[in-house]
């Protein structure tokens, strides 16, 4: 068989992105994420997904989305009534569907790269609701409002994106907190810096989720935009106690319904 041709399977993913974050994220490379990780709580990694990984997560990811994908239309009190309008997949239905972006989530050398851009050791999530969703903003509108999240760090692969120019790019504003009991997004509109981040098919970025509030720009026209968003904990996050509302209204939880709003 022609190992350059062929499409990857779970057990591969490991060793090809530790091959290829050996190749794109060390050196000088690595040292420029960490510092704009450290200054900005976001960062790019370009080009983070090799080629031939990418259209096999991509084939994935879109079946899964075809098949299972629900559409959400909400806005969220526990956000300030910030809008969610897109399709989702939550962490169940990828168990069960897709063993590439299972093996991704779990692979030690993602697991490596992040601890060394963020300075801390990262665990996976302790709430398996919180693994890995997928999201797709696919009709004019479609927007991931802005937002926090439950847990310290997100690391998102999108696997399809809109030119910029028909939206669907990432907005952050660090160094701002979510209350969940009185969630004030133009206060941190006003407080700090929104910066604005235009990703393509095949990037990642990670983001320091509890302190950055963010959110994807309202797609326009024809487009598709399709990303995975992967949770991850720092050491803090293990011994606290934390509640997953919007995973679970959002992406439907662990699919166990006495989990909802717990
Ligand atoms: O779509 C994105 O890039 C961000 C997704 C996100 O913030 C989330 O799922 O919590
Ligand atoms: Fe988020």
């Amino acid at each position: 068989m022609d190992a350059v041709s062929a499409t990857p399977v779970a057990d591969e993913v490991n060793g090809i992105l530790r091959k290829h974050m050996a190749e794109a994220f060390s050196g000088d490379a690595l040292d420029a994420v960490k510092e704009q990780f450290k200054n900005e709580h976001i960062v790019p990694l370009r080009g983070f997904c090799p080629p031939e990984l990418l259209e096999a997560m991509r084939a994935e990811a879109f079946g899964i989305m075809d098949e299972h994908g629900v559409d959400r239309k909400f806005s969220f009190a526990i956000t300030d009534n910030s809008p969610r309008q897109m399709t989702t997949v939550g962490q169940p239905v990828i168990r069960e569907h897709g063993p590439l972006i299972d093996a991704l989530y779990f692979s030690e050398s993602v697991k490596d790269l992040l601890s060394e851009v963020v300075g801390e050791e990262v665990h996976t999530c302790p709430y398996a609701g919180e693994h890995y969703v997928i999201s797709r903003l696919g009709k004019s509108g479609d927007t991931h409002g802005w937002h926090w999240d439950d847990y310290t760090y997100g690391f998102i692969l999108v696997l399809q994106a809109p030119e910029y120019r028909d939206g669907g790019f990432v907005q952050a504003v660090p160094h701002t907190s979510w209350d969940k009991e009185n969630p004030d997004v133009h206060g941190a509109l006003l407080k700090s810096q929104v910066r604005s981040y235009h990703l393509e098919a095949g990037d990642a970025y990670i983001v320091k989720t509890d302190t950055t509030m963010h959110r994807v720009y309202p797609i326009r026209g024809e487009t598709t935009r399709t990303i995975v968003n992967m949770t991850w904990a720092n050491n803090a996050d293990l011994t606290r106690n934390i509640t997953h509302e919007t995973n679970d209204l959002l992406f439907g939880g662990t699919g166990d319904t006495t989990a909802v709003g717990a």
